[in-house]
């Protein structure tokens, strides 16, 4: 992680509100506006002084409100219209800027400006967000996390607009409407909301089986992420790379972040979402504010031209990965988020994202997804934001300059001096005028195009199953058992009969085992996989790929972790010593109790209090830590909210450390949890009956939090939280 220290960047900030050198003809007179404060008198829009804020003009102090009050008209018109439409997917996000620079020089594949100079700060907005989810929905939902990352390069704005699964349902961008109409609430009575929890979404999946990989990522825990920072982000498609010399490469992008990839689980997502529904926005702002800069690395996987062929499917199909094993990514560069939004609505919610937002050096495939969604975006952006000028919204503005004969629309900002807005002329000196390409003015990828139109899908698109197979190969047993969990938990609000065993015969065609493991929790027989299903192995025979699985992330940092530390009056200070070393390693401490206000130490010493138990779950905070002390450790056994948070810790395999008699809380929640000899034990859980906290206890309490989670304890199923 990066300090907050210095961070100039190498080009001008053009996302703060300061003007953007693009804009060289704007009234630096409304610039100014745009950037100020707020001033110290307050106005109407027309800058007219108001002496009265609290009352409408009325006739007499009891009589009607008088039409001619201007200003109420003013206020309560722009009220009415604060809304804008919603985006019709990734309704629901958080952005934060940053920068991005490449560790080395791409030259050899790529002349893109932005990925030649590792000294170049290129900066960055990037936004977050839940797929399927209206605005106002829950964080912590079963669902792809969009993970949209415009770059502001001295070429344009280049925008990689991923998800955080490296595949997409469908393959053609013209079932895209179906999808979402099938996931989203059902239309009759707009239920449910932000959850692919029924009937219509599994009756569509059941007979879409190009969406059987897909629909593996999403059960899987990569849907419910502990963090936007702990979580990939990839390009999806396979894009090219162009060098200076015209030779081109497939390139697939991947966000790699630097604290490895972490999960929820799902009993966490379900109560976060009452708990704490912001719980990833408030991550992010949190950790930003705190200079504990989330980063991540920007890999490549590099396909030679002539190498298209090579494999047993088609990169051009967006529900296929490149397997790393098949093909090694290549660490190019690093993203880093160093500021939150001034203003969510300016800068998050009116950021125009577009996959067509290329440069120089990046170009397109014939993937038929990306192909539709080069339509869409700009598209979408006449009906949200309004106008065919969103991208004169500072957030969107490029520093590149924009120069063209693009004229007036809806809210015009630009003030565009002279009489010429065409091209060719003469009367402006025959500017705009164009570049061409071998002075840096962009060309397509001269692409070779053969055969006749039609409507079809490609031969090499047809294997749905195999990678869909890889992907459960490659997982450990835990997130094996996730998977089948969110099944029974999905298709278990199914409705319909039939569409729940379309579903299951389609896991035949992935995995028998699977098959029969969901078909049997839903209380229905498995039905026999289709002759041949069980010996397909393709994707070029690989048996697994290990970077599939969360289990072989990194496990060695515990930055930005939370750690929740149980407290009542008279807690043992020397206990405390915990919190200084965990805080030393980037932790985050935040003090517990029955009560809010300040408790006192066993020394007498006032500790304030950040939440009291009511208000808070384990489930926000990613270890325990019970310090010593008989009267606190006596005041919170008799505290049921105390009690549940470790019984919920260690049921969700949290590393939870006791000083002292702290451990009596632990035994007091193994108890209330039912386990017979009242100790809640196994791999995670610290204790140190006493003596001073030393060096291997800090250390061991470290490493267990380090490790995120702990799967294997003893009688975790048994167990109510
Ligand atoms: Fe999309 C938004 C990612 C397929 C149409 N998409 C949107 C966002 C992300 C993605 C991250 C939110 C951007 C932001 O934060 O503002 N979309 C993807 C990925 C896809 C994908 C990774 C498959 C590989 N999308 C896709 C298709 C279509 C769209 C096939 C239509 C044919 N997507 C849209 C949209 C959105 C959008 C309707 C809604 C809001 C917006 O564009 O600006 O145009």
């Amino acid at each position: 992680m990066t300090t907050p220290k210095d961070d100039k960047l190498a080009t001008a900030n053009p996302t703060g509100l300061q003007p953007s050198p693009a804009d060289a003809n704007r009234s630096e007179q409304a610039a100014s506006v745009l950037a100020q404060q707020p001033g110290e008198v307050l106005t109407t829009n027309q800058g007219l002084h108001i002496s009265d804020n609290q009352n409408s003009l009325r006739g007499g102090s009891r009589g009607p409100t008088l039409l001619e009050d201007h200003i109420l008209r003013e206020k309560i018109m722009h009220f009415d219209h604060e809304r804008i439409p919603e985006r019709v997917v990734h309704a629901r996000g958080a952005g934060a800027h940053g920068y991005f620079q490449v560790y080395k020089s791409m030259n050899h594949y790529t002349k893109a400006g932005f990925l030649q100079d590792p000294e170049v700060k290129t900066p960055v907005f990037v936004r977050f967000s839940t797929v399927v989810g209206s605005r106002g929905s829950a964080d912590t939902v079963r669902d792809a996390r969009g993970f949209a990352v415009k770059f502001y390069t001295e070429e344009g704005n280049f925008d990689l607009v991923g998800n955080n699964i490296p595949v997409f349902f469908i393959q053609d961008a013209i079932k895209f409407p179906d999808l979402v109409h099938a996931i989203k609430p059902e239309p009759h009575h707009e239920i449910p909301q932000a959850s692919a929890a029924h009937d219509t979404f599994w009756d569509f999946i059941s007979l879409t089986p190009e969406s059987a990989h897909m629909i593996m990522w999403v059960l899987s825990d990569r849907a419910i992420p502990r963090s936007f920072s702990m979580m990939e982000g990839f390009g999806v498609h396979t894009f090219r790379f162009i060098n200076e010399s015209g030779k081109s490469s497939f390139v697939k992008f991947h966000w790699k972040p630097v604290l490895g990839i972490h999960s929820l689980v799902w009993d966490e997502a379900v109560k976060l979402a009452g708990k704490d529904p912001d719980f990833h926005r408030r991550d992010l702002w949190e950790t930003i504010n705190r200079g504990q800069y989330p980063e991540w690395e920007l890999g490549v996987q590099i396909v030679h031209e002539e190498d298209e062929h090579k494999f047993d499917f088609d990169l051009l199909d967006a529900t296929k990965i490149i397997p790393e094993l098949l093909v090694p990514v290549q660490i190019i560069g690093k993203l880093t988020l160093n500021r939150n939004p001034d203003n969510f609505f300016a800068e998050t919610e009116q950021v125009a994202f577009h996959p067509g937002h290329i440069v120089p050096g990046i170009d397109f495939t014939n993937d038929p997804l990306l192909q539709g969604r080069l339509f869409s975006y700009t598209d979408t952006q006449l009906s949200r934001l309004g106008s065919p000028n969103f991208h004169e919204i500072p957030i969107n503005r490029p520093i590149a300059a924009a120069n063209n004969n693009q004229r007036d629309g809806h809210m015009r900002q630009t003030i565009v001096k002279g009489r010429v807005s065409y091209e060719p002329n003469s009367l402006g000196g025959g500017y705009p005028m164009q570049q061409p390409s071998d002075q840096g003015g962009f060309v397509s990828y001269p692409q070779p195009m053969e055969g006749e139109k039609m409507r079809v899908r490609s031969e090499s698109f047809a294997d749905h199953f195999s990678q869909a197979a890889l992907f459960w190969r490659s997982q450990s047993a835990w997130e094996k058992d996730h998977i089948v969990s969110a099944f029974l938990f999905e298709l278990g609000k199914v409705e319909v009969d039939a569409v729940r065993e379309r579903m299951v015969s389609m896991l035949t065609q992935i995995d028998k085992f699977l098959a029969y493991r969901v078909a049997e929790g839903l209380g229905m027989a498995a039905p026999k996989p289709p002759s041949g299903a069980e010996n397909v192995k393709r994707t070029n025979e690989l048996e697994m790929d290990p970077s599939l699985s969360i289990a072989n992330t990194r496990k060695d940092s515990i930055i930005g972790r939370k750690i929740a530390v149980l407290v009542a009056n008279n807690v043992d200070k020397a206990s405390l010593a915990v919190c200084k070393a965990l805080e030393a390693e980037d932790a985050v401490i935040r003090f517990i109790a029955p009560r809010l206000g300040e408790i006192k130490n066993s020394e007498e010493e006032f500790i304030k209090v950040n939440y009291s138990l009511p208000t808070v779950g384990s489930v926000m905070f990613d270890a325990v830590f019970i310090p010593g002390g008989q009267q606190s450790v006596e005041a919170l056994c008799a505290d049921a909210h105390a009690v549940l948070f470790v019984k919920e810790a260690y049921k969700h395999g949290k590393a939870i450390a006791a000083h002292h008699n702290g451990a009596m809380l632990i035994a007091q929640a193994a108890r209330s949890a039912g386990i017979e000899h009242g100790e809640f034990h196994g791999p995670g859980v610290i204790t140190l009956p006493s003596g001073v906290i030393n060096d291997s206890f800090i250390k061991n309490f470290i490493g267990a939090i380090a490790m995120h989670r702990f799967t294997e304890r003893p009688g975790l199923d048994a167990i109510v939280a």
